[in-house]
């Protein structure tokens, strides 16, 4: 076995890549980030010892965030940039260690004291999944971990924002502490719920500094065709690094198009107002081949789902943030109070025809928490009179996989008084499919990114209380969410934290859930996979 890795959705034979991933990740880059998570447990551990708030404590937070977010699928394949992550990691941990390793409630893990040696992708795949043997606390102890990883992702896009929150870091250190200690199944287990409130916690925050920083988003036609000029595509779900684009693209003749999950910037107010923010090219991450190569222009990747990188552009993609390829050239940080430098990709730009054309409509999203809350008293009127009999959410992520049609059938076969509920780039499977309205409301309500998928939570308890229900699981709503990497482990355990109960999860169940621990999930949460679709929408609706 070269390597094990078992995060994701599109792992292989559903069991675990041991030779190469699916995604592409060499048996090396595998066992870097293995030793970068080992990293992470022991600067987690150490911080515990530190001070909330204090300025180790913060260092430690930000590192872990950001470590973290690198090791999720499809953000990060250069091994350079993963054992610059490795080395800064050590140094923090043994800064820490030697300051409040003796302050550590329980002492300090083995993982605190972890020595990789001269191959450090070879010590990180001896400390890896596999070093776990019982596959109940393998699989809790990894289940903890993706979840962080989700956590981790959106405190670092909050981060970003100048948002930070003491309690989700503590959660995080907590959390990968935990992997790092001989604990039982019970605990690990209360440990996995407890990191789903730290996630809605976490999503609560980064909706905060979106919504602060950029406005709440309203309800917006997004053109899917192109223009004459030269453009360059954003894709990845960071809203800075757009924003920046923008502003250093204004005037230049160069238009902006976003790229899978980057279509909901168009509703944000503060991006809408740009003239040259042209539309949204393309479908999800896992068609970007296609589309990079055709839109002839500049691509910056500035967070997950970056592919494999074809010769048709690959001297135009760029990457940035934790987003990393090798051989691809890196748009570095921003200084303190400064921008990041993009002269370089707009000069390229600037010598790159146009993008072909290869759609020519339009898609409606904008639907955050706010703009829903406007229209709660015609859904509200529209669900008493019978017009809307269900609210299915079909939130999450896309995929390659070939079941993922099923996502499609639903959409398309769902009787015509449901409404489906999306966030992610699940709803590339569906959004360009028109499916109509319900007295104006429409049919597809789209709350945005994967890391709005709070919105939809905060939607259906603000739908709780129109209602005057009790319990969520009393509203005429069901679940049918898309997974396919770890933000979506950290958005079902906010789901399962705020109560929602019979969550079906699909195209497949989690390869790294044990047969004894997705008993716990079925049994606790009524979790089940998704089927057929034509039995599926019946029980759906039923
Ligand atoms: Fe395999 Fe997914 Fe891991 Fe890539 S991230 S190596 S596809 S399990
Ligand atoms: Fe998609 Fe990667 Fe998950 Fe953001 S872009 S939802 S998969």
């Amino acid at each position: 076995m070269e390597m094990f890795c078992y995060q994701c959705q599109e792992t292989a034979g559903n069991t675990g890549c041991v030779k190469a991933g699916v995604c592409g990740k060499k048996p090396v880059t595998a066992g870097l980030q293995d030793a970068l998570i080992q990293v992470c447990r022991g600067v987690a551990s150490a911080a515990l010892g530190s001070v909330e708030g204090s300025d180790d404590f913060r260092a430690a937070g930000r590192f872990l965030t950001g470590a973290l977010f690198a090791t999720i699928t499809n953000a990060n394949f250069d091994d350079e940039r993963l054992t610059a992550l490795i080395g800064e990691g050590l140094s923090l941990r043994d800064r820490l260690v030697k300051r409040y390793g003796d302050a550590v409630e329980g002492g300090l893990p083995g993982a605190a004291r972890w020595v990789p040696g001269g191959d450090l992708a070879e010590a990180g795949k001896k400390a890896g999944v596999l070093s776990t043997g019982n596959e109940d606390i393998r699989s809790l102890r990894e289940l903890l971990i993706y979840g962080l990883k989700g956590i981790a992702a959106y405190a670092h896009h909050a981060e970003i924002l100048g948002y930070e929150d003491d309690a989700v870091y503590a959660s995080v250190m907590k959390g990968l502490d935990a992997t790092a200690r001989d604990l039982g199944a019970d605990t690990l287990t209360a440990l996995v719920l407890e990191t789903g409130k730290a996630a809605v916690d976490t999503m609560a925050l980064l909706d905060r500094a979106n919504t602060e920083t950029y406005g709440h988003p309203r309800i917006t036609k997004i053109a899917t065709g192109v223009r004459g000029n030269p453009g360059i595509l954003v894709s990845g779900h960071d809203l800075k690094d757009l924003e920046e684009l923008l502003r250093q693209t204004e005037g230049t003749g160069v238009d902006v198009y976003t790229h899978g999950e980057m279509l909901p910037a168009h509703s944000y107010p503060a991006f809408a107002k740009y003239g040259h923010l042209a539309g949204n090219y393309g479908g999800s991450w896992g068609r970007q081949g296609e589309g990079f190569a055709s839109f002839n222009g500049p691509i910056l990747m500035t967070t997950n789902c970056i592919i494999p990188v074809r010769d048709a552009y690959r001297g135009r993609i760029f990457t940035t943030g934790m987003a990393g390829y090798p051989g691809v050239e890196h748009i570095p940080d921003r200084r303190p109070g400064g921008e990041k430098d993009f002269s370089k990709i707009i000069e390229l730009a600037g010598h790159c025809p146009s993008p072909d054309r290869i759609e020519d409509g339009e898609v409606t999203g904008g639907f955050g928490h706010d703009q829903v809350g406007a229209l709660a008293g015609k859904i509200v009127e529209a669900v008493k009179a019978g017009d809307i009999r269900k609210f299915v959410v079909m939130a999450g992520c896309d995929g390659r996989h070939k079941d993922r049609s099923y996502f499609t059938e639903v959409a398309e076969n769902l009787p015509k008084d449901a409404v489906i509920l999306t966030a992610g780039c699940a709803k590339y499977r569906y959004n360009k499919l028109d499916l109509g309205d319900i007295g104006g409301i429409p049919r597809v309500i789209d709350a945005g990114q994967c890391n709005d998928s709070y919105s939809l939570a905060v939607t259906a308890l603000k739908l709780k209380d129109a209602f005057g229900l009790g319990d969520v699981n009393d509203l005429p709503i069901a679940f049918d969410i898309a997974w396919y990497e770890q933000k979506a482990v950290a958005v079902l355990l906010a789901l399962l934290a705020l109560g929602f109960k019979n969550i079906r999860l699909g195209p497949t169940l989690p390869a790294f859930l044990s047969p004894n621990v997705a008993g716990v999930l079925v049994e606790k949460f009524g979790i089940m996979p998704t089927g057929e679709a034509a039995a599926d929408i019946e029980k759906i609706m039923a």
